[in-house]
């Protein structure tokens, strides 16, 4: 028989699907709906191992769901604004938009020919105008809502680049581009008031019970709610105000050692402008620090002493030092703490450096109460002591104790406080959504008519020089005032692309409306029931669709409280990696070190280098030794990646499709292989062999039970398996099928079997499974099959295993229906071969029956 031959077979289903229309979704239909999604991708030129894998389980539900009665949406688009065009337009001097657009084709392509089924009519890319001037829409809605404002806020300023960065575009506190030591500076920014949704955001998680709880967990931690105490310290002497501190340990107050407020609190400013010798010289060393609070957690500590003291609210003879610190952040409680340094990690670093009391006021037990704090602080709660009225309390009472006194006393209010803070959105970029504001020198800050949108960037800008080309473009921000029509300047700011990604799954589900969404129909979709995606989005990509689904429901434009109520995120591709040893020039220092001319380094080897051979592997290019490195998550940086393209071409795409599925649990990472996708190639053409109606010759008996049942039982399992995305256990069913179909006679039920074996792979290997559909002489598409009709019945164990003994010797088995009654079974017990042989004629004298057990002859 004819091998199946992918190439030819996937392109003629793709086509096939493609004109019939098999994967469009109908918005009106009246089956029950499914929304199946995967994270859409950033078009970054090429698809990648991880997309594949990615997009093969989604599939698989998707054409399921199909299989089992849905109306499946299954939509794809692109995530297409962002750095890496405006990097690609800096170094190879290529349009972000031309560029973006042709890597948005290439990628389409890839995508169509592993056979995905997709609904094409709803593709959407964030970086044309039907897209993100409904977003501009929608972002004046939540302006006229109250909830976008705009602040001073600090930023990462290059000062060689002069331009803004992201905190990922710092590393070691420079400029990624230009090397420079990044500065932080102040910028009116826009945010989004995600922290007004902040409760709500952390209780809905308690809905989503199709989430892994570690994601839930992670939002929880992000939103951050805690309770505690926002109290006053006076200062002693002189005109100053006093400072409000915030604390979620208002039980270590006795432990406090001093005060320190953020370098942008109004008190460091004070300080500042009141002209404090040597003030201006630490603040310039502060403003060297990144923003991202894991650096700030890891900069060395900074203080400075501003002479003044802070009054303890419990004692007033007791007087505490107040510092300006780099560690104490202006946007996080009051921009002041009180430091408590035998309990907090940061303040003990710090009283170390600037030799403050350490007094510990929490133990595990009263005998604890002198143990020594060495470089580690103790943050597990206990018991008080040193601390006068609290002694001998537990923390939590502690606690409750000093909030009650500070409320009584009016020197302090508990509080609940959120670690989530406001959206910043303003991307000072050209590749990203134009904000749809105006400055105008009379009106202020002005909405754009939603009639003048969308704001469409212009495409004639330049990237030779750093900084943002929508504010160097020579007309673009220049208009007039839509409120009183005098020269005013466009926000040359563009939104977070976390935007463009927080509701395209909404734009998706209503199709292409000249609105952002038709709420009706988005609403027949919605929410999505099945998103899959990468655990790296697991806190900011999910928080923002929350946030964002929320906010236009606050709007009254959906009404979904929760986007995706089912969240799946699969493990990493990952593959060996190869370092090979090359010579390079010495620079001039490295000569003058080691007095060579060359240095040897190691560098990374792509597989496709590899010369292997029976001594070992060598780098072909130069022929030196090659040593075989970690098994790594595949990566451009390490040259572990593998091109999906040449696969596709060499094995065909259920191949393909079929690796991804079946080596790994879902969740866990799944190490590339050659041997791997070799095995699912020849599992293609195993499964083609099986479906050859030449082996269904007609036989007249009455069918095999047994096969029968591990068809029903198969359906049934891979259903079940599907649903909880456990699709290598569904891999693992259709091996066992594939086994015992090898095995079986032909007969009627192996050819029910092979059709039924089509039906159960069809998700999985779509285009094999059209090939044998047709060659069986099935009806339409299998994509349009339904997936077999399990009988219940066929799911019981219903057959018991009865051990037959002459003299109490065991002689044979037989398999006979549970509770058959004691006649029959000494009945088959007797007819057994094995039994006459050994009775040769005579009559046994005497059988005992144990009923589903056994059988014993005595002779
Ligand atoms: C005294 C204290 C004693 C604190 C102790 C902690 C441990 P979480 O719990 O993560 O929300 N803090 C308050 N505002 C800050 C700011 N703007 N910048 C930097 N740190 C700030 O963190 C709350 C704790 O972080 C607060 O409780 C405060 O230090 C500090 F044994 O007060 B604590
Ligand atoms: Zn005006």
């Amino acid at each position: 028989a004819a091998r199946f031959d992918p190439a030819a077979a996937d392109s003629r289903w793709q086509q096939e699907w493609a004109a019939r229309g098999t994967f469009h979704a109908d918005d009106d239909s009246p089956k029950p709906k499914s929304y199946v999604l995967e994270m859409f991708p950033y078009p970054s030129g090429r698809i990648h191992m991880g997309h594949v894998r990615n997009y093969t389980m989604g599939d698989v539900l998707a054409r399921f769901r199909r299989m089992t009665g849905h109306e499946v949406l299954h939509p794809m688009g692109w995530d297409a604004f962002g750095m890496p065009a405006e990097n690609a337009a800096m170094e190879k001097g290529v349009h972000p938009g031309d560029w973006t657009r042709a890597n948005i084709a290439a990628m389409r392509e890839q995508l169509q020919r592993i056979g995905f089924g997709l609904d094409w009519s709803r593709e959407l890319a964030t970086c044309e105008p039907e897209y993100y001037g409904q977003e501009q829409a929608l972002f004046l809605d939540m302006f006229a809502a109250g909830l976008v404002y705009r602040k001073e806020s600090a930023v990462n300023w290059d000062p060689v680049d002069m331009t803004v960065l992201a905190n990922e575009q710092v590393i070691d506190g420079r400029g990624w581009r230009s090397g420079a030591l990044v500065e932080r500076r102040k910028l009116s920014q826009w945010f989004l008031k995600i922290t007004d949704f902040a409760d709500e955001l952390l209780e809905g998680l308690e809905s989503l019970d199709q989430w892994p709880d570690k994601v839930k967990l992670m939002q929880a931690n992000w939103i951050g709610r805690s309770r505690g105490l926002r109290l006053h310290f006076a200062l002693d002497g002189g005109p100053l105000p006093g400072v409000e501190v915030f604390t979620t340990r208002p039980d270590t107050i006795f432990g406090a050692s001093f005060v320190a407020v953020s370098v942008d609190h109004p008190l460091a400013q004070a300080l500042v402008a009141a002209g404090t010798p040597g003030i201006d010289a630490f603040v310039a060393e502060c403003r060297r620090t990144g923003t991202a609070a894991a650096e700030i957690e890891t900069a060395e500590k900074l203080g400075f002493d501003t002479g003044l003291s802070a009054v303890h609210p419990l004692d007033p003879t007791w007087k505490l030092p107040v510092f300006i610190a780099n560690f104490v952040l202006m946007d996080y409680g009051t921009g002041a703490v009180f430091g408590v340094p035998a309990h907090d990690q940061r303040d003990l670093d710090f009283a170390r450096k600037y030799m403050l009391p350490v007094t510990r006021v929490v133990a595990a037990s009263p005998e604890q109460a002198e143990a020594p704090i060495h470089d580690e602080a103790d943050s597990t709660p206990g018991l008080m002591v040193h601390s006068r009225f609290l002694d001998g309390m537990t923390s939590e009472a502690a606690k409750a104790a000093v909030i009650a006194r500070a409320e009584s006393e009016g020197w302090g209010t508990g509080t609940t406080v959120f670690r989530l803070r406001d959206w910043g959105v303003s991307r000072q970029r050209y590749w990203g959504t134009p904000i749809p504001i105006v400055h105008c020198g009379t009106c202020g800050v002005v909405a754009v008519p939603k009639a003048q949108l969308p704001i469409v960037l212009p495409e004639d800008v330049s990237f030779d020089i750093p900084g943002n080309p929508l504010d160097r473009h020579p007309t673009w921000k220049h208009v007039d005032c839509p409120k009183c029509g005098q020269p005013a300047r466009r926000e040359t700011d563009t939104l977070d692309t976390f935007a463009d990604s927080s509701w395209y799954y909404i734009r998706f589900a209503s199709g292409p409306v000249d609105r952002p969404f038709d709420k009706a129909v988005a609403e027949r979709w919605l929410p999505v029931g099945q998103y899959i995606g990468g655990v790296e989005h697991a806190i900011l990509h999910l928080l923002y669709a929350r946030f964002w689904t929320r906010a236009l429901r606050h709007l009254g434009q959906l009404d979904i409280a929760e986007p995706f109520t089912g969240l799946f995120t699969q493990g990493m591709v990952t593959h060996e990696t190869y370092q090979t040893k090359v010579d390079l020039p010495a620079t001039p220092e490295e000569k003058g070190a080691l007095g060579t001319d060359t240095v040897s380094v190691s560098t990374w080897v792509a597989p496709e280098d590899l010369d292997r051979r029976a001594d070992g592997l060598f780098h072909r290019p130069t022929g030196h030794p090659v040593h075989v490195g970690r098994v790594e998550k595949m990566s451009k940086s390490k040259k572990n990646t593998v091109d999906p393209a040449p696969i596709l071409d060499r094995y065909g795409a259920d191949a393909a499709r079929w690796f991804m599925l079946s080596d790994s649990p879902p969740e866990r990472d799944l190490p590339w292989s050659e041997a791997g996708i070799e095995g699912a190639a020849r599992l293609v053409q195993r499964v083609w062999r099986l479906t050859e109606p030449a082996l269904d010759t007609v036989d007249a008996s009455n069918g095999d039970i047994s096969l029968r049942k591990l068809l029903h039982r198969t359906s049934a399992g891979i259903a079940e398996d599907v649903e909880a995305l456990q699709f290598n256990k569904a891999v693992a069913k259709i091996f066992t099928l594939l086994g015992a179909l090898e095995k079986a006679a032909p007969s009627p039920d192996r050819r029910e079997a092979a059709r039924t074996l089509i039906l159960l792979v069809a998700p999985m290997i779509p285009h094999l499974a059209e090939s044998a559909w047709e060659r069986i002489g099935g009806d339409g598409l299998v994509a349009d099959a339904a997936w077999p009709v399990v009988d219940p019945a066929m799911l019981v164990d219903d057959e018991v295993t009865i051990a037959i003994q002459v003299n109490g010797k065991l002689r044979d088995t037989i398999m006979a229906a549970k509770g058959a009654p004691k006649d029959e079974l000494e009945a088959l017990a007797i007819a057994s071969a094995k039994v006459q042989i050994i009775l040769a004629g005579a009559s046994p004298k005497k059988v005992i029956v144990v009923p589903d057990r056994l059988v014993n002859i005595v002779a």
